[in-house]
């Protein structure tokens, strides 16, 4: 038996490793696309790693985290590839067995998953052990003749082809959603999002314009790849501790009572300062409509959400049974049919609760319960409750700036969704808080802007704002991180004049 070169034996364990994933990802595409090997393992490892880790993910990486683990997952699979492939230089048994042992790990991880579609990781570990012991013979045939080298080459270069074949079919099959976005376009009814007056925010002195463009909105979820789920597929249940359980198509969705809301959107993840707050125009089903028509039953205490992919989310029975709260599940955002990465089709928003504790995404499951049960970042540790906390931001001077002499202009957002904003002040180099000026109220659902306009003496200074909402209570000064139910302290920044 001759050798296999390094080159050689390093290129077959790429091959075979690509093949495998590429047919997996094809018998992905025509059944479930989340059962795409890669997909449903790293899907596996977000929810089993500890919660630390993940924090420390979203901070290193921001919402670039799961590319971030892609990229990661990637990197180890050709790793794992080129190890298989030069253990392997004369036999072909501890390279095969390596990619079998893998793959086992992929249909181990379908398997914890809530589809349980095992039959594409299978796919990829055939095939994987296939290609490899395949090439593997062709490979060590005396590369003495040129024909041989060529074949093994030729025979290399069709496999590498046939996978890429595989993957870019398999992808294109597992959407379909860009479709039924279009077609849910064309039936949605007409609701007139509520007038946003003039003056509601300060954009030209550098605050976030007040509704946020879908594509700028922040995304945070533990989705690896973008559930796909085609409108005419969905239906939701609504069940538990009800009288009459309701079970709904998305037709029987867009048919009820709708309202359309203009809501600011925050995650508990938000640091001091941060940019995981979003505002747009919403339209959907009152939630208490649908509490109302099912029947909640005494002791209820908490409506359990749960996204296609198996996140879930527990929000109280009390916040959404209160008449003016404006829970909803909405199914258009900023006239739009909701983005994939927004929930398509449809998702839950509760104006005032952060999103960790209301706003799943890809919903199709609701479940009247009590606390006992706990919602997926419960069961790492975040706080049963999470109203969204009274906070405030500075965005211009932007830190470290370098400005011209005369007045300096501050602006900053401020939010304490559904009690309001009173006032924002604003305070240069420890001094006395000054009132700054106020946009325009819009609802007490949303942010508001804030502005001052300052003349100040050449040099470096420091100034921090702080909120105070509509009853009166100024956000809370004491520094607290994000976890368990989100940030506290005065942002701050510090800026050179000339
Ligand atoms: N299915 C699903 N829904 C989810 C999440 C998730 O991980 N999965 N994350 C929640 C969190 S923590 C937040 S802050 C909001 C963010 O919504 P957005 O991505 O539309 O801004 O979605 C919520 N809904
Ligand atoms: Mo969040």
């Amino acid at each position: 038996m001759t050798s296999l070169s390094r080159g050689r034996a390093a290129a077959i364990g790429l091959i075979a490793a690509g093949s495998a994933l590429a047919a997996g990802h094809l018998v992905a595409g025509f059944g479930d696309p989340r059962t795409s090997p890669p997909v449903a393992v790293g899907a596996a490892f977000i929810d089993l790693v500890p919660p630390g880790v993940k924090e420390l993910a979203v901070a290193l990486f921001g919402t670039a985290d799961k590319l971030a683990l892609l990229i990661g997952m990637a990197l180890v699979i050709a790793a794992l590839a080129v190890a298989a492939g030069l253990g392997s230089r004369r036999r072909v048994l501890p390279g095969a067995g390596l990619i079998a042992a893998f793959g086992l790990v992929g249909v181990a991880a379908a398997l914890t998953r809530p589809e349980r579609g095992a039959l594409p990781a299978l796919v990829s570990l055939l095939v994987g052990v296939g290609v490899f012991t395949w090439l593997h013979r062709l490979g060590q045939t005396p590369a003495a003749t040129e024909i041989d080298r060529r074949r093994f080459l030729a025979t290399s270069g069709l496999v590498v082809v046939g996978a890429g074949l595989a993957g870019v079919t398999g992808s294109w099959k597992g959407s379909g959603v860009a479709s039924s976005q279009q077609a849910v376009a064309a039936r949605l009814p007409k609701v007139p999002p509520p007038p946003i007056p003039a003056g509601a925010d300060f954009a030209a002195e550098g605050t976030p314009s007040f509704l946020t463009a879908t594509r700028d909105f922040y995304r945070i979820d533990t989705a690896l790849v973008v559930p796909q789920l085609r409108a005419e597929d969905w239906r939701m249940r609504l069940r538990g501790m009800v009288e009459r359980e309701l079970d709904l198509s998305f037709t029987d969705l867009i048919n009820r009572r709708l309202e359309s809301r203009t809501i600011t959107l925050a995650c508990v993840s938000n640091e001091v300062g941060g940019n995981l707050i979003s505002t747009a125009n919403f339209v959907g089903v009152p939630v208490r409509d649908l509490l109302l028509e099912a029947g909640v039953r005494p002791g209820a205490q908490q409506l359990i959400t749960t996204s296609t992919d198996g996140y879930s989310a527990g929000t109280p029975v009390e916040v959404l049974l209160e008449p003016d709260r404006g829970a909803l599940l909405a199914f258009e955002m900023n006239g739009e049919p909701l983005p994939a990465e927004h929930g398509f089709p449809v998702r839950m928003v509760v104006p005032g609760l952060y999103g960790y504790v209301s706003a799943t995404k890809w919903l199709v499951d609701a479940e009247v319960t009590t606390f006992d049960r706990l919602a997926y970042w419960q069961q790492r540790g975040w706080a049963q409750q999470g109203p969204i906390k009274t906070q405030s931001r500075i965005d211009r001077p932007q830190r470290n700036a370098q400005l011209p002499p005369g007045p300096v202009t501050l602006a900053g957002i401020a939010w304490a969704q559904h009690t309001g904003i009173e006032a924002v002040q604003v305070r240069v180099d420890g001094g006395a808080w000054q009132v700054a000026e106020l946009a325009t109220e819009v609802s007490r659902d949303t942010w508001r802007m804030w502005r001052l306009r300052l003349d100040l003496p050449p040099g470096e200074h420091r100034v921090q704002c702080r909120a105070i909402d509509a009853t009166g209570t100024p956000q809370t000064e004491a520094r607290q991180g994000v976890v368990p139910d989100g940030a506290t302290g005065l942002h701050d920044t510090t800026f050179r004049c000339a």
